[in-house]
């Protein structure tokens, strides 16, 4: 497991964290490697249940306007699961293509209206993971993570499961808003595969749709369930793990309360907290860097001084 390392004023990388926080966590694991799942911020903080949750302020900084839309949706996916054709089918022509701020990566984004609401979509980087070794892995995650997006579509391959779920998985860490695009039932059908879509929704707490989007098969439920979700008329209750080891529930709870005091406004901080004691070095660098706080519209200067005084 590594340590956060903070810069110091020579350039030299120093510990940030006790290393007591870190050895006790392992001892505490008994050897074995445990999950843990966090939950995420309430859905509805306000009791809204119709209102949109996404923070159109750090919307704005990464590059998405949100003046003309209701609600904000969220494309992600492993490449080549079909993630450019669902965007396709559900925003037609009316979509336009940029980049990311600030970065060389490619970005579509589109709209749809259903119902009384109009829908914006944002077309994320393809990628396997959120753990932020790629510059596409970073902007998905710091999408889902600061944007908020009132609900996220993971599209994955329904011939290939087993490697697509750990997407959604990682998705469903930071958000419960989760539609699964099970995408490909053609080609899943075509191998004599058949997903039991009814059980994967029940398994994972969240709407499974099942779509062919080549053959525009399945788009309108897919449109429906996001509605659902963005409006609050289903609440997906994701499973989680309960069973957190004490220490480690401990030094979240440190974290969290010294990530909110350096980075006010953070969103979900006990998910930020976590990453970085899985080692997280992206999540490091973008705290002592002061990147977060960037995100989260924080005017902390000197970002990551105060995680020394973490210890069990
Ligand atoms: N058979 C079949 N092919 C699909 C389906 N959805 C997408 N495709 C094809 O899969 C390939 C990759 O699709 P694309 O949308 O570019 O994937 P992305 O990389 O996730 O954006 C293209 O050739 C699509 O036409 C589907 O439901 N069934
Ligand atoms: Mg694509």
């Amino acid at each position: 497991m590594n340590t956060v390392n903070e810069k110091t004023q020579n350039g030299a990388t120093a510990p940030v964290f006790d290393e007591a926080l870190i050895k006790s966590l392992e001892e505490d694991s008994d050897g074995q490697t445990f999950t843990i799942n966090i939950e995420p911020p309430p859905a509805m903080p306000d009791g809204c249940s119709s209102c949109a949750v996404h923070n159109a302020a750090n919307l704005r900084s990464l590059g998405v306007d949100m003046t003309e839309w209701d609600y904000v949706v969220a494309l992600a996916g492993n490449p080549n699961v079909g993630k450019s054709t669902v965007f396709n089918a559900l925003t037609g022509l009316r979509q336009h293509t940029g980049n990311w701020p600030g970065k060389t990566v490619s970005r579509a984004e589109g709209g749809f209206e259903y119902g009384e609401s109009r829908y914006k979509l944002v077309d994320l980087p393809g990628t396997y993971s959120l753990l932020a070794t790629s510059m596409d892995e970073e902007i998905a995650r710091d999408f889902i993570l600061f944007g908020q997006p009132d609900v996220t579509i993971v599209v994955v391959d329904a011939t290939r499961l087993e490697r697509n779920l750990n997407l959604v998985l990682q998705v469903l860490e930071i958000t419960d808003r989760v539609v699964v695009c099970l995408n490909l039932m053609d080609e899943a059908r075509r191998h004599g595969l058949k997903v039991d879509e009814r059980r994967l929704a029940l398994d994972l707490g969240v709407p499974v749709i099942p779509t062919e989007a080549r053959h525009k098969r399945g788009m309108n439920e897919l449109i429906q369930a996001v509605d659902e979700v963005a409006t609050g008329k289903y609440q997906p209750k994701p499973h989680r793990i309960q069973s957190t080891p004490p220490a480690l529930k401990n030094a979240v709870n440190q974290l969290v309360t010294q990530l909110e005091k350096i980075v006010p406004g953070l969103p979900n901080a006990r998910w930020v907290a976590l990453r970085l004691l899985d080692g997280d070095q992206s999540i490091a660098d973008a705290l002592n860097e002061g990147r977060l706080g960037a995100l989260a519209n924080s005017n902390t200067s000197h970002p990551a001084g105060d995680l020394m005084a973490v210890q069990l």
